[in-house]
């Protein structure tokens, strides 16, 4: 295709899509029929996959998640499909720039963070791969909130990514699911019949996902919840018209909105159903499928495995036996074994207050059935398992990690040192009972993404320097090992960084209307505000910092942006005031006429993905600063990395294989051990200690308690600083020197390009190992047992 052909493609789509000519055309209209214009030539791809794997009828993968954090498609598919040139090309003829119109796209924003993008990455390394898979999840009509700061605070308001048109999804009106709610059991001919009160239809909306050079597509498969029977016109004629829509209303809760809460399990009726709901559609769409194909029933494991993202589906174990054995009649014993056939499930936290729990109340109430089925499953494990301590039940609860590991063939932690604490700690029970059903699959980040698309010029000097082999095959970055001596490589890294920082400082000075010196450190902490990730130990830091500046001024000190980003669970008053915090310390640092050219602070509204793919790039150092033992993995450490911004960071989640790829010597290694940190909350007052030992430390947590940045309210954080120096629960305090120091060490390094460019360029050399297509492949070797095909 030639830049003039795509040219024609979108006069032709502006015209008879969108019934503009290009006279009127705004710069939506131009993205949509662009959109369209390659949407056409994914399709064939995506047609060309589909017909592959009907012939060859392979075992396929089905990721059931709860999020999908996808951010924009279109770039994702001009790239992958390599119409980069022709875009660009076929819309300068039309005078219009592609970096804007790309950017007209509103971001898919159906997740929270790493566990959603992980799924996102996932479907992306999967298409590469040629692996033949379907996504599973929710079409909600509003995304994860929009965020912006009133004085400093949180506001959420609603996201709404469906009222543009989306060009990329399809609907399938022949595929749609009945599913039930409530209502009861009984038994006919000897089997159990659950007959569901309550109905609402499953929609699916299809949207193709395209992989590197489009040689596989597959499709994320998204259900919309709609009414079962429109609205009642026998009411709406006796006037009631607000009663009359209201079935409608109902139905269409269910997939109204993301729940916004980040490793808080929010014990909510409408998201159970919401779980409910995506996964029994799901289930239903895998076996439809396998029975046209016609295969015999205990055969389902060897044409599907069910991954499940977390335990938000876990509610598939015990509705595939249902299916099984209620609905199919195979045995109890042969139903829940073909299910755990086909089953595996991946646990992302550890942290006890994440691992959903569902009242036997309201699990009852709404799925009478799979209250039963637990039972039985709990009875059967037990028959298997003499003498074991373990129950899907407590205290009046259903333990989801429990059931999910029950079901599944295989269960995975996210990092080493995350499945390693796994097996010792939330699973060591079952761990101990199912030696071998624990495996470690350590996340990864598709580079399509996060290094070719978001950072074009490293990547044009990667592939001139080594070839373009390492896009799909990212190992290949070793390679440029040989030129970390090379002084023009490194000056042409250095620059390419440094051209990076300059557009995100003409950005942040066009959008935000903030200033900052290109040349200052960027050192950048992005991610959900949570107490574990440490935010407030960033910002205790900075006060110190900017303390210490003040009281001498002279003393030669590097000049840093502090930049922060990332949204708060909209009912977690804790971090909302560490945004609070953050939001005040900026005000008052970057007036500051003595410490400013030293020291600035930026917190970002409304992160999403594509301030993400926008920031990365620039960043000279990545804060990954979490309490060790808390992050499963992280998966923006490894971004980071890649794009050449060494960490400075705990011995969390992936952060320890990080440091063992790129070497101790480029990486900025703090704190306490998983271990450490155990011993230390041991010790009575370890917070007051660790005050005492330190006054910068001391004089940071005093400047805040008296009120120096909220000076027309100087309470406003204490219960922030009473936390910090009271149970401290996730040891802020006790770290707080030993990151004060590596920061130093970060910055001494920084003031030395030599130094710090090589340091940045070893991170991009040794951090190929983090592609997701590795992960992707361990999955499908050790736990899917599937491989890959090729479209003609
Ligand atoms: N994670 Br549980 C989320 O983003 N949301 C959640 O509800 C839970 C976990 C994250 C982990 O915190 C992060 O460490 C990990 O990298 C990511 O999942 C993907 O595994």
């Amino acid at each position: 295709m030639t830049a003039a052909d795509l040219r024609d493609a979108i006069l032709r789509h502006l015209a008879y899509e969108l019934g503009t000519d290009p006279g009127h055309a705004t710069l939506h209209d131009w993205r949509i029929a662009l959109s369209l214009a390659v949407r056409d030539r994914l399709v064939d791809r995506w047609f060309a996959a589909n017909s592959a794997t009907r012939a060859a009828q392979p075992k396929r993968v089905y990721y059931l998640s709860m999020e999908f954090l996808i951010g924009r498609l279109l770039e994702d598919a001009i790239v992958n499909l390599r119409l980069e040139d022709q875009a660009r090309g076929a819309l300068a003829d039309l005078g219009l720039e592609l970096d804007a119109v790309v950017q007209n796209e509103p971001d898919a924003a159906l997740g929270n963070g790493g566990l959603g993008r992980l799924a996102a990455c996932f479907m992306e390394s999967l298409a590469t791969i040629g692996c033949p898979a379907f996504g599973y999840g929710i079409r909600y009509e509003n995304g994860l909130f929009r965020q912006s700061f009133q004085d400093g605070r949180q506001v959420e308001e609603p996201e709404d990514w469906l009222s543009q048109f989306h060009a990329w999804e399809f609907e399938r009106r022949d595929v749609a699911q009945e599913i039930r709610f409530g209502g009861e059991v009984t038994e006919k001919d000897g089997r159990a019949v659950w007959t569901g009160a309550e109905a609402v239809i499953a929609a699916a909306f299809d949207t193709p996902i395209i992989g590197w050079k489009g040689r596989w597509a597959n499709t994320l498969r998204l259900w919309s919840a709609q009414p079962l029977h429109g609205f009642d016109l026998a009411r709406f004629n006796r006037g009631e018209y607000a009663a009359a829509a209201e079935p409608e209303a109902t139905a269409r809760t269910i997939s109204r909105v993301l729940y916004p809460d980040d490793t808080t399990g929010q014990g909510k009726e409408l998201r159970l159903k919401q779980e409910y709901f995506f996964t029994a559609a799901s289930l239903r769409d895998i076996l439809r499928r396998f029975e046209e194909e016609g295969g015999a029933l205990a055969d389902l494991p060897k044409k599907a495995a069910i991954q499940l993202n977390d335990t938000h589906p876990a509610i598939a174990g015990p509705e595939l036996v249902r299916l099984l054995h209620d609905e199919r009649g195979m045995a109890l014993d042969e139903a829940i074994a073909t299910a755990r056939g086909c089953l595996s499930y991946t646990n992302h936290t550890l942290m006890p207050e994440a691992l959903e729990r569902w009242s036997e109340d309201l699990m009852t109430r709404l799925l009478p059935r799979h209250m039963q089925l637990i039972e039985r499953i709990d009875e059967a494990h037990a028959a298997e398992m003499p003498g074991r301590r373990v129950t899907l039940r407590e205290h009046g609860e259903v333990k989801m990690g429990e059931i999910a590991f029950t079901m599944a063939h295989k269960v995975n932690g996210v990092s080493a040192l995350h499945t390693d604490l796994m097996k010792e700690t939330v699973f060591a029970e079952l761990h101990r009972l199912h030696p071998d059903r624990i495996v470690n699959e350590t996340n990864g980040v598709t580079p399509r993404r996060w290094v070719l698309s978001a950072n074009p010029r490293l990547s044009r000097l990667i592939t001139e320097t080594i070839g373009e082999g390492w896009v799909d095959d990212l190992e290949q970055l070793e390679k440029l090992e040989a030129s970390l001596s090379d002084p023009a490589f490194l000056d042409a890294y250095a620059k390419a960084k440094r051209e990076n920082k300059a557009d995100f400082a003409d950005w942040l000075a066009a959008e935000q209307g903030v200033r900052v010196d290109p040349e200052a450190l960027f050192d950048v902490q992005i991610k959900r505000i949570h107490e574990y990730k440490r935010q407030h130990l960033n910002i205790l830091e900075t006060v110190a910092l900017w303390r210490e500046i003040k009281a001498n001024p002279g003393a030669g000190w590097v000049p840093r942006v502090k930049i922060f980003a990332g949204k708060a669970a909209p009912g977690y008053v804790f971090a909302k005031e560490i945004i609070h915090l953050i939001n005040d310390v900026a005000e008052v640092l970057n007036a500051d006429p003595v410490t400013s050219p030293y020291l600035k602070v930026l917190f970002l509204p409304n992160y999403n993905v594509s301030l993400a793919e926008r920031l990365i790039p620039a960043a000279d150092l990545s804060e990954q600063i979490s309490t060790a033992g808390k992050e499963a993995s992280g998966t923006g450490n490894m971004k980071f990395a890649l794009n050449g911004a060494p960490t400075i960071g705990t011995l969390d989640g992936a952060n320890v294989e990080i440091r063992e790829r790129v070497g101790a010597r480029n990486f900025f290694l703090f704190g306490m051990t998983a271990a450490e940190v155990e011993a230390r909350r041991a010790v009575p007052d370890h917070a007051k200690l660790a005050i005492q030992a330190d006054p910068r430390l001391g004089g940071a947590l005093k400047a805040i308690s008296q009120g120096a940045f909220s000076p027309k309210d100087r309470h406003r954080y204490r219960g922030v600083v009473a936390n910090l120096t009271g149970q401290d629960y996730f040891l802020v305090c006790s770290d707080f020197t030993a990151y004060w120091d590596a920061q130093r060490r970060a910055e001494a390094a920084y003031a030395d390009p030599d130094v710090w460019h090589r340091m940045a360029a070893c991170n991009t050399a040794r951090s190929g190992w983090f592609s997701s297509d590795r992960t992707i492949r361990g999955y499908m070797g050790d736990i899917w047992g599937t491989v890959p095909l090729v479209a003609e």
